[in-house]
């Protein structure tokens, strides 16, 4: 397969999608009839804070994060007595050209300009909420616009590698380099350990597969070289639906 076909575009469809029930729909917006994409992988994510900040961190320090990390987490769909209904549906698309045939059947970001300039489109059925303080004033809007999905060949492999283990894709469908760890890694608080720490979550153990550029954040963490502030990204992935 030639670096075209391998093109992959990470799409997830949002607790709004999921609560209104148009996952049929967007599944077929997207299927490879319309978009020449293929399935590589899905999973079924309840989407923790540090998940949903590592898959946001561009958008940290803008006026609309806050709202942004709710929505994603299903917390703006779903109140606490309800939280087991929070969840994504992450998908890997694979296919010639995905990147833009997938954001072209999404839209614009935001779900009014999509209905004016592209009727038809995934985020046309999105909506705008307006957010009101405590007195009822509006003080913000937020996008529910069903869905994410990659705009850049680098922000997809960001994206990938952030929601998906190697293993989670057959073995011809990954696009990225990847290696046979050697080491047990666990992690609590920030930090890396080698064998087992009180309360801390397994990551990894000898003979799995790893994306390579992930191994070599572990490794050089674990030799305390200064990658602290991308370890979180790798740790994300191998948390997931985890508690
Ligand atoms: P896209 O998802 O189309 O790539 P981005 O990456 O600019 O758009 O924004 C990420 C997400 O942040 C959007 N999907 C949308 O939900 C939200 N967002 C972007 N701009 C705003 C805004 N001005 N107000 C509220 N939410 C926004």
């Amino acid at each position: 397969m030639n670096k075209k076909q391998l093109e992959q575009s990470l799409v997830l469809i949002k607790p709004d999608a999921l609560k209104n029930s148009i996952t049929g729909f967007i599944f077929s917006q997207l299927s490879e009839v319309h978009t020449g994409a293929r399935f590589a992988a899905a999973k079924v994510v309840n989407v923790t804070r540090f998940l949903a900040e590592e898959h946001y961190a561009e958008h940290k320090g803008k006026k609309f994060y806050e709202l942004l990390i709710d929505h994603i987490m299903g917390k703006a769909h779903y109140p606490e007595q309800e939280k087991w209904k929070r969840r994504v549906i992450a998908i890997v698309y694979q296919g010639p050209d995905v990147l833009k045939s997938i954001r072209s059947v999404a839209g614009p970001t935001n779900p009014h300009q999509a209905r004016e300039e592209r009727p038809g489109c995934i985020r046309a059925l999105g909506t705008i909420v307006p957010v009101k303080d405590a007195k009822g004033n509006i003080i913000d809007n937020r996008m529910d616009n069903l869905i994410h999905a990659s705009a850049t060949t680098a922000d997809a492999e960001r994206e990938i590698k952030l929601w998906f283990e190697p293993h989670d894709l057959p073995p011809l469908m990954r696009a990225y380099e990847t290696e046979i760890c050697t080491t047990h890694y666990y992690y609590k608080d920030g930090q890396l350990y080698d064998v087992y720490e009180p309360d801390s979550a397994f990551l990894l153990a000898p003979g799995d597969v790893v994306w390579k550029t992930d191994l070599e954040i572990l490794e050089s963490c674990a030799l305390n070289e200064p990658v602290k502030d991308r370890l979180n990204a790798v740790v994300a992935k191998y948390l997931i639906n985890k508690n």
